[in-house]
């Protein structure tokens, strides 16, 4: 099975995803590394910029079947059996993101994408697997728990757009 591990930059993902792999005994896959290994995508001002449709396919050869927690905000976009969208109060992510030495402007492009849900957006379009956790407030290891028990629950959660 594979578990997505997704969110806004600095939210958490990598700290999480690592955690519950080794709760889970699941491998643990970060989505950059994994591109690199296969060597698609072009480093553009240190990042890597990758076509989302080539990536999910190098996913789908190479890790379906097994199981693995991806980590990365593109895992989201990936052929994941389940999709965690970490989430955070944008100030902490303002916060971890300045602390990372990001310039203004991509801290900004950042907090403003976590105020109005990007990537959750994005992840109930693909997925009908989506669980949102919210990780305000709580260690990375109660976060852990909190996904542990959810997936324990074999939940089919399925989160729509109230408008
Ligand atoms: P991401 O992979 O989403 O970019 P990360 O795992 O690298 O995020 O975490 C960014 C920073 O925040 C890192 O210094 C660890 C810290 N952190 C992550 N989750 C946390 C949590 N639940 N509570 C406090 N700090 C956390």
């Amino acid at each position: 099975m594979i578990i997505s591990i997704t969110g806004t930059p600095g939210v958490g993902k990598t700290t999480v995803a690592k955690l519950l792999a080794e709760e889970l005994g699941y491998e643990y896959v970060n989505l950059r590394d994994f591109a690199v290994e296969k060597g698609i995508g072009v480093e553009k001002d240190g990042e890597l910029e990758v076509e989302v449709d080539e990536l999910a396919y190098y996913v789908e050869r190479d890790l379906k079947g097994k199981d693995v927690i991806l980590d990365g905000h593109l895992s989201h976009l990936m052929p994941a059996d389940i999709v965690i969208v970490l989430r955070a109060h944008p100030k902490i992510i303002g916060e971890r993101l300045k602390e990372r030495g990001y310039p203004e402007e991509k801290v900004k492009e950042n907090v403003e994408a976590e105020l109005v849900d990007v990537i959750l957006v994005e992840a109930i379009e693909e997925h009908e697997n989506v669980i949102e956790v919210d990780t305000t407030g709580k260690t990375p290891e109660e976060v852990v728990e909190e996904i542990v028990e959810l997936l324990k629950k074999g939940t089919k959660r399925r989160v729509g757009i109230v408008d």
